[in-house]
């Protein structure tokens, strides 16, 4: 591998742009080699200024080429698992935007592909663990200062939805990320999942109950509930309370500049993932970039993508039925303990 990282980005869409820019300005140790996009015209957009990238349509050709060392595929997620079989076999360090899979039996096919390898190749996109106070509140329940972590109460808003987005996607593409989060703060898996529909918005596209409430249970039976709204209008915001024995800790909360003048006060609220958790993306992508140098990969791993896959099936599944639906995952292979 040369000392530089060069990176095949699959699919240039929203995410994938982002990455391609983040990749060539601020990320240090890597540069982007390729952007494979079906569209030909976004990918020849998203290398335009990026000296000695090359545009491609076709994911095997970034594969098949000796001047890719890594992928990161930010495709739509059921695009996912046969890139990733490919990029496992060529034994490349791989950045999966998540989900890793849609569905938790094609993710576990992944994580034992990985496991025959003998080696960890996937780092899942779940860049939430790359925020400062999300690292700070998990080493706060590591630390046991507060006591035990009793309860997690999460709000994730969108201020809407992009085209197509379906009532499942609250759940698959959304709360994703608090059953990751949860499962990062506390060291444990999830063992059920419920979803409750009230009161719904007007302004939700046809087909989308929106908000929702979904509760959660984690082996030693922490509760956590988030409350999903993702036409919310006002802007974009992620937020966490922890209730521990000794004490309550909020993350996410309005930040600075907070300003007062002619008579009002207050700030600005983040429009979107990007600007929310755009240091994150910066910590989440160098950090991956740092470990592929070294050889073995760090952060959210292929068990992570696949136990947040089997959290989301149970999701689905409540949310239709209303009842509670446990969790359950095949066993953990060493490679992940
Ligand atoms: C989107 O795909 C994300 O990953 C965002 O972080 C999340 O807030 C949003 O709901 C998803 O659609």
């Amino acid at each position: 591998m040369s000392p530089t990282l060069r990176v095949a980005v699959i699919g240039a869409g929203r995410m994938g742009a982002d990455h391609i820019q983040r990749l060539h300005h601020r990320i240090s140790g890597a540069e982007v080699a390729a952007v494979v996009d079906i569209d030909e015209a976004r990918a020849n957009a998203a290398i335009a200024g990026i000296a000695g990238a090359v545009a491609l349509t076709d994911a095997q050709a970034a594969l098949d080429s000796p001047d890719v060392d890594a992928i990161l595929i930010a495709t739509p997620g059921f695009l996912h698992h046969d890139i990733l079989l490919k990029a496992l076999e060529r034994d490349i360090p791989i950045l999966c935007e998540k989900p890793l899979t849609p569905d938790a039996a094609s993710s576990w096919e992944i994580v034992q592909a990985e496991a025959k390898l003998g080696r960890k190749r996937i780092q899942v996109g779940f860049m939430r663990r790359y925020d400062a106070e999300y690292a700070q509140l998990r080493a706060l329940v590591a630390g046991g200062e507060l006591g035990e972590l009793l309860m997690l109460h999460h709000q994730h808003r969108n201020p809407d939805t992009p085209a197509g987005f379906t009532n499942e996607m609250l759940i698959n593409d959304s709360v994703v990320h608090e059953f990751d989060a949860i499962r990062f703060f506390t060291n444990e898996e999830i063992t059920s999942v419920q979803v409750r529909l009230g009161k719904a918005t007007k302004n939700a596209p046809a087909g989308q109950h929106d908000p929702q409430h979904v509760l959660i249970e984690t082996e030693s039976g922490v509760l956590a509930d988030v409350e999903i709204y993702v036409n919310a209008l006002f802007g974009y915001e992620v937020a966490t309370q922890a209730s521990f024995e000794t004490g309550i800790v909020s993350i996410g909360n309005d930040s600075g500049p907070y300003v007062r003048t002619a008579g009002k006060w207050g700030g600005n609220v983040t429009p979107g993932f990007e600007e929310r958790f755009g240091a994150a993306y910066d910590t989440e992508i160098q950090a991956w970039v740092d470990a592929a140098a070294k050889g073995e990969l760090g952060g959210p791993s292929a068990w992570d993508g696949y136990a947040t896959a089997a959290c989301c099936e149970a999701g689905v599944e409540a949310q239709r039925t209303g009842q509670k639906v446990a969790v359950t995952l095949n066993p953990k292979p060493s490679l992940y303990s």
